[in-house]
């Protein structure tokens, strides 16, 4: 039986990217996000018999429990979870930024991310599995007044805490932060930025280690 990957933000940028390596890797992907229409069009590109679409907002529990539970009774079993979904700032910094975009950023990369961390610890316990959340190199940095980056830097200290939380359960823990990546995470293209393969690539080599190796934390970043 293949691998099960389950990724959050799977309708485009990286965690498509990350869909397509997989799949080529040998594993079969469930594939989050709202998107319907393009996650059914990613699964006709990767094949019904190895990806599963899961149209869901993952900032709804319940919706994300469903998830899960339709991950599993397709797949089996769930090997590694990416919990990936995220968004950026409409204006940068605090005077200037849109309250409610403060608020769906921190429903989406700091609650959401949460409750996938939540319902993919039974699963990745039973298969001794793999949890990597998409933080950044804003969570490394100081950006002025940004609370964009700050929901980074909750990743990185999370991503920590979960690591020591389920360090005797034989779950890794992986904390992927890219730099600037040209996704749909931004209105314009970004020709000097990295591409959503070289984080995709990131992804695997963390998930492909032996399993007396653990990775918690990647950063990759564009040379210019
Ligand atoms: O962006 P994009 P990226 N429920 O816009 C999904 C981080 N990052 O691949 O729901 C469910 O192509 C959305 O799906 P949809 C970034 O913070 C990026 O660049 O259909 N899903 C889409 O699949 C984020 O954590 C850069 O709209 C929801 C996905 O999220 C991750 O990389 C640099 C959702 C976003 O894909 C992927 O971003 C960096 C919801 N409520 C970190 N809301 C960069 N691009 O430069 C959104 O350091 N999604």
């Amino acid at each position: 039986m293949s691998k099960t990957l389950f990724i959050t933000g799977a309708s485009s940028g990286i965690g498509a990217a990350t869909a397509r390596a997989a799949v080529a890797a040998g594993y079969s992907v469930a594939l989050v996000a709202r998107s319907e229409d393009k996650l059914d069009t990613l699964v006709s590109e990767l094949g019904e018999d190895h990806a599963l679409a899961i149209p869901c907002d993952v900032t709804e529990v319940d919706a994300q429990v469903g998830a899960f539970e339709a991950a599993a009774t397709r797949f089996g079993k769930i090997d590694a979870v990416f919990a990936n979904a995220g968004l950026g700032a409409s204006a940068s910094g605090t005077e200037k930024g849109d309250i409610e975009n403060f608020r769906t950023m921190i429903d989406v990369n700091i609650f959401a991310l949460t409750v996938t961390a939540k319902l993919a610890i039974p699963h990745l316990k039973a298969s001794k599995g793999h949890l990597l959340l998409t933080g950044s190199r804003a969570g490394h940095a100081t950006l002025p007044g940004s609370v964009y980056g700050a929901t980074k830097w909750f990743v990185r200290g999370y991503a920590d805490n979960l690591a020591a939380e389920l360090s005797d359960s034989g779950v890794r823990v992986t904390n992927i932060n890219p730099g600037m990546v040209d996704t749909p995470f931004f209105d314009e293209a970004k020709p000097d930025a990295l591409r959503p393969e070289d984080i995709a690539g990131a992804v695997m080599f963390a998930l492909q280690q032996p399993p007396n190796v653990s990775v918690p934390s990647i950063q990759i970043y564009p040379m210019r």
